[in-house]
């Protein structure tokens, strides 16, 4: 089996606190759980839970992510963010793993609104954000990232035909622990420029990467749908769209699906 080897990523990070502690596990259900049971329990932000595969990998709204053993990175990190870093890390979170491939290969993928990263036009990670407020105020937040490194998508039929790999794109396989340190380096680059103000390089870097505007798209939100050509994102990953009676209207980055219209 293919282990992650943790010394390897730490030997490459640059970050004061994300992924400075780590827990790994070979094997688990969801990444997800573990985290928000430690962030309940008082762990720092920073703390990273890695598994080297789920058997239960969730993705948003119910849906699973394919998570095999000693393929891909499964992450979920602590974070106790403010009031302005809370919306943003459906930015930072797809934004940090396109510059970190990008870092770490000759690939340059593109972010397909809200939270799905591409490569020639097929998935290789989705990001998925759980958070807990007091009121209005943040406790903490679990961002959660899947990145298919070295998985052979053909050999799981229900994700084969929309779905890619690192691996399969550079044709070789890819050091997971240089792709897994650059993400957190990269994650906690942006998540303190968010803290300091500097909203608007990360903002341009997201929007850069982004292939939804311009696009016309339907989004379903809880019970309601809504059609239109994208015209523009803003700061807080929102979509700005221009119904077909000339209208519009401003869809936020929450629990939202997209189709094509
Ligand atoms: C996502 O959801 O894209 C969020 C995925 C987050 C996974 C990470 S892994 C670490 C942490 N622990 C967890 O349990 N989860 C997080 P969504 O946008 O709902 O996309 C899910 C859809 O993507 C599925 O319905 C499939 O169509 C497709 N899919 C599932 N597994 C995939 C994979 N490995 N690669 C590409 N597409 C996949």
């Amino acid at each position: 089996m293919n282990d992650l080897s943790l010394s390897a990523v730490t030997a490459r990070l640059r970050t004061q606190t994300f992924g400075r502690r780590i827990v790994y596990r070979s094997r688990i259900g969801s990444t997800q759980d573990l985290a928000r049971e430690m962030a309940e329990a008082g762990a720092p932000e920073g703390t990273a839970v890695l598994a080297n595969g789920q058997t239960a990998g969730r993705g948003r709204l119910g849906r699973s992510w394919v998570s095999p053993v000693g393929r891909s990175i499964h992450l979920s990190l602590i974070v106790r963010p403010s009031l302005v870093q809370l919306p943003r890390l459906t930015v930072i979170a797809p934004l940090a793993v396109a510059l970190a491939v990008e870092e770490t290969t000759s690939l340059r993928p593109r972010i397909k609104w809200p939270n799905d990263v591409f490569l020639s036009g097929r998935k290789f990670a989705g990001v998925l954000i759980d958070s807990e407020l007091a009121g209005d105020q943040p406790l903490y937040a679990i961002v959660g990232i899947g990145v298919n490194v070295n998985l052979d998508t053909s050999a799981y039929p229900e994700i084969a035909p929309i779905a890619t790999s690192l691996m399969m794109e550079t044709g070789q396989e890819v050091a997971r622990e240089a792709v897994l340190a650059s993400l957190l380096n990269c994650l906690e680059d942006l998540y303190l420029a968010v803290g300091r103000g500097e909203d608007d390089a990360v903002y341009e870097a997201w929007r850069d990467r982004l292939d939804t505007i311009g696009q016309t798209v339907r989004v379903r939100l809880g019970d309601q749908v809504e059609e239109g050509l994208v015209e523009d994102v803003d700061a807080e990953g929102s979509l700005m769209l221009r119904r077909a009676d000339g209208s519009r209207v401003t869809v936020p980055a929450g629990e939202v699906t997209l189709r094509d219209a």
